[in-house]
C-alpha cells in the first residue's frame, strides 16, 4: 500500500544537467516561483570548479522546465558582495513580498557561508540588496507577507549548544535583523537528530502558515536528508502550532538515494495550488531537481495530529 504523502512526478527527475545550454555538473536545490503564468526555477549548479552558480528555467505546468540560454546569478566579481561569493553561491528561496521576488541564498567564501539578500520584479534584471547574515548561517526563508509591519523569517545558525536549529527574526527594512527567537531543534533519536533547517519559504493555509524543512540523521553510512512540515500561527508566526512527528519525504527513487551526495532529499521550493493541492521541488542527491505534489489538507492535518 502506498502511503506517501507527497505523490511522486512520474516524470522525474524534471530537470538535469542534460538541458542546460551551458556546461554544468549538477541541477539541484532549486526555488520555484509562479510569476504571471509561469513558474519560474532558479537552480543550483556545480561547475567543475567545485563552485556553484544559478541557474534560470521556466514552465507553463511546473513539470516541464527549459533553461534560459544564460546563468542567471554568478559570483560578484566586484562590489561590497565580491568577497564573500568568491567560493560561490548556493540555494536560492524566492519569497514574492508586496509585489517583489526577494531571493535569499548562501554566499561561500573563505570567511565561511553568509546568507545574501538580491531582488526583481520580473526576473530579469537583479539588484543585490544586503549581505543578511553572519557566517555560519544557510537556510533563510522570508515569510510573503510582514508582521506588524515588519519582515519576518525563518533562518538557520549554528552553534554548539543550540546545533543546527531554526530560529525567527524580524526586519523593518530587510537590511538590519533582530529579535529573534530559537523556534525548533533537533530531536533526539527521531528522523532530524542532526540537523534541522527551513527548505522551502512558508505559504498561508486557513490554519496557519505552512513550513517544509529538512532535517538530517547520522548513520554508519552518512546522513539522510529529509523532508518535514511544521505549522506557524497566522498572526505570530513564532508560535508554534504543530510539527510533524513523522518526515513527509525520504529518499527512494534510485536518483535520490545516488548522486553526487546520496540519499539526499533538500527543498528551497513549494508553490500552493488554487485546487489545494501544494507542488514540492526538491534536489536529488545533489544531482537533479524533482516535483512531486500533496493535498495541503494532508499536511496541516499532520502537523496538528
Ligand atoms: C547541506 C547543503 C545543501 C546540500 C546538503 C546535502 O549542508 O550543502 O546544499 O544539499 O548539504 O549535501
Amino acid at each position: 500500500m502506498n502511503q506517501d504523502i507527497i505523490r511522486r512526478y512520474r516524470g522525474n527527475p524534471i530537470l538535469t544537467k542534460a538541458a542546460i545550454p551551458y556546461p554544468v555538473e549538477t541541477v539541484h536545490n532549486a526555488a520555484v516561483v509562479k510569476h504571471r503564468e509561469e513558474y519560474i526555477m532558479l537552480f543550483r549548479s556545480h561547475l567543475r570548479t567545485g563552485r556553484s552558480i544559478l541557474g534560470l528555467a521556466r514552465s507553463h505546468d511546473g513539470f516541464h522546465f527549459a533553461a534560459d540560454p544564460e546563468p542567471f546569478l554568478t559570483p560578484a566579481t566586484e562590489g561590497p558582495f565580491a568577497a564573500y561569493e568568491e567560493f560561490g553561491v548556493e540555494d536560492p528561496r524566492i519569497s514574492c513580498v508586496e509585489g517583489e521576488y526577494l531571493i535569499t541564498y548562501s554566499a561561500y567564501s573563505r570567511s565561511g557561508v553568509r546568507v545574501a539578500l538580491a531582488k526583481t520584479t520580473d526576473f530579469v534584471g537583479l539588484e543585490r540588496v544586503s549581505l543578511i547574515t553572519q557566517a555560519d548561517y544557510r537556510n533563510v526563508v522570508i515569510f510573503p507577507e510582514r508582521f506588524n509591519g515588519l519582515y519576518a523569517r525563518l533562518d538557520r545558525p549554528h552553534s554548539e549548544i543550540t546545533p543546527w536549529s531554526i530560529w525567527i527574526s524580524y526586519s523593518p527594512d530587510l537590511r538590519y535583523w533582530g529579535d529573534s527567537q530559537l523556534l525548533m531543534r533537533p530531536q533526539t533519536y527521531h528522523w532530524d537528530e542532526m540537523k534541522i533547517g527551513p527548505g522551502a519559504p512558508p505559504f498561508k493555509t486557513a490554519q496557519g502558515w505552512l513550513s517544509i524543512y529538512h532535517g538530517v540523521f547520522k548513520t554508519m553510512d552518512g546522513a539522510i536528508y529529509r523532508l518535514g512540515v511544521a505549522l506557524h500561527d497566522l498572526h505570530d508566526p513564532a508560535k508554534l502550532l504543530g510539527v510533524s512527528d513523522s518526515w513527509i519525504l525520504q529518499p527512494e527513487d534510485p536518483w535520490e538515494v545516488t548522486g553526487y551526495v546520496h540519499n539526499v532529499v533538500f527543498t528551497c521550493g513549494a508553490v500552493p495550488e488554487a485546487d489545494g493541492t501544494v507542488k514540492i521541488y526538491w534536489g536529488a542527491a545533489d544531482s537533479v531537481m524533482c516535483v512531486g505534489e500533496a493535498n495541503i489538507a494532508d499536511l496541516v492535518e499532520l502537523c496538528l495530529e
